[in-house]
């Protein structure tokens, strides 16, 4: 079944929300838009290109996590009977797919809610799985985090095991990433368990090389926020004339990602009927991707009320998947 929580209708209302976003970003200084507009249907296509690029280490690294560990993982998440499997931003599934395959083999009871905003990669999973799983029982929820947790506070009425993977939570700042969590403890019980996956400090150069590769994907990835402003703001930003630029604070453990006006310039934007000046060079900031330290990772997770089970790692201590409990 597919449970639709985005705010549809006719879609004006998103709209509405993304014009008034994208105006104050471009009006203050200095300039910044959200990477959660980076997800339309386009965007996502680009983001399962950059899943399998070289370069970028991080899908491959987790999905090696969890082929290494899963067994321990699946008696960890069955250990007390049956539960809800909630897989917050699920996208392909493509690392929990491995996580259901060994479920399936090792006969546990529990059905399968993964949550997304894209309703488009929710209809698919749905389908893909109904084929591959046919007796598995799956509730794919279209909502945006918050919506999402509260339904499932709501719905879900046995033990939980919620996972965040994909380093997900990196693009949330220090101090929200930390809300965010808590926010996630607000709505379990005690026996549930939390399973976030975090991709950790390393050398500066191997995580600059993800977010920049030569190809031109992630840049291409980038300003597909402008072109999505053009299609559904009415925007007119020149492609040509925006360059994508990124770079990584080794102190501060953060990738920065932003669009640099390559000349002096004007934008105009039919949904405001405002215009938007560029001074030559001038950037807006598009996203953060912030690492962590195993450390900071489980001090997060203590401070918002969790325990710490186990850290799983992939075989370079790169990414990991840290198991905590309510
Ligand atoms: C989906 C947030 C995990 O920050 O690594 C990939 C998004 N941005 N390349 C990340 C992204 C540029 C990605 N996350």
């Amino acid at each position: 079944t597919l449970i639709d929580l985005s705010r549809k209708n006719d879609g004006s209302q998103d709209r509405a929300a993304f014009a008034k976003d994208v105006a104050a970003g471009l009006s203050q200084s200095p300039k910044r838009l959200s990477s959660r507009y980076f997800y339309d249907a386009n965007g996502s296509r680009l983001f399962q290109q950059i899943m399998a690029l070289p370069e970028y280490y991080l899908t491959r690294a987790e999905f090696s996590v969890i082929q290494r560990h899963r067994s321990a993982m699946v008696s960890a998440f069955a250990a007390a009977g049956f539960f809800h499997l909630v897989d917050l931003g699920a996208g392909d599934a493509m690392k929990t797919k491995l996580l259901l395959e060994e479920l399936a083999n090792q006969k546990k009871n529990f059905d399968y809610v993964p949550m997304d905003i894209s309703g488009a990669a929710m209809r698919e999973l749905g389908d893909d799985l109904q084929q591959t799983y046919p007796e598995l029982h799956v509730q794919a929820v279209v909502a945006e985090y918050i919506t999402g947790l509260k339904w499932l506070k709501q719905h879900l009425t046995e033990r939980k095991v919620v996972l965040f993977l994909g380093s997900n939570l990196g693009n949330f700042e220090r101090e929200e990433g930390m809300d965010f969590v808590r926010q996630i403890r607000q709505h379990l019980q005690p026996g549930d368990l939390f399973l976030l996956g975090v991709d950790l400090a390393k050398d500066p150069e191997t995580i600059l090389a993800a977010y920049n590769d030569p190809g031109g994907v992630t840049a291409a990835f980038n300003l597909n926020l402008l072109s999505r402003i053009n299609r559904e703001l009415g925007g007119n930003f020149d492609l040509e004339a925006f360059s994508h630029f990124a770079l990584y604070d080794p102190q501060l453990g953060v990738m920065k990602s932003y669009l640099v006006s390559r000349r002096e310039q004007e934008v105009y934007m039919e949904a405001t009927g405002a215009r938007y000046a560029f001074a030559a060079w001038e950037a807006i900031h598009t996203e953060n991707s912030h690492k962590y330290t195993l450390q900071q990772a489980a001090e997060m997770g203590n401070k918002a009320g969790f325990k710490l089970v186990t850290s799983y790692l992939d075989e370079n201590s790169g990414f990991a998947d840290m198991l905590f409990e309510v």
